[in-house]
């Protein structure tokens, strides 16, 4: 083998090195996309549940948000939606529940328990 031979193939063999490092570069670059997406999507705002009240009322959100229904006080409640659209289902004391809300509208919701309990969020 001659000095030249030996050489091409050693550059050959960086080229490969190199364009390997380059598609796990764009491979790294598109997984840190998908992420920032997902934080994108993610959105929250948190409608807290206190003292028998709903705070705030109204919440005002953008479409693709994910309200966090928060149980702050010591007895269990729901919020559902009076039209029957969402329903967080006994939310504990201390515990939370997600609700997504995609379409734009106004929702008004009670709570199951404690009927006299009433919140509205509105979704722009
Ligand atoms: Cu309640």
């Amino acid at each position: 083998m001659t000095a030249a031979w030996i050489n091409w193939r050693r550059r050959l063999g960086l080229a490969a090195v190199a364009s390997i490092a380059l598609l796990g570069f764009a491979g790294l670059r598109a997984a840190a996309g998908e992420s920032a997406t997902t934080a994108t999507a993610s959105r929250a705002q948190t409608e807290r549940i206190v003292n028998f009240e709903y705070r705030p009322t109204p919440l005002r959100v953008g479409a693709g948000t994910t309200v966090v229904f928060s149980n702050q006080s010591s007895v269990t409640h729901t919020a559902t939606a009076n039209g029957g659209s969402f329903d967080t289902g006994q939310i504990r004391p201390g515990r939370s529940a997600r609700v997504t809300f995609r379409r734009p509208g106004i929702y008004l919701f009670h709570c199951t328990i404690h009927p006299f309990m009433h919140g509205k969020i509105i979704v722009r």
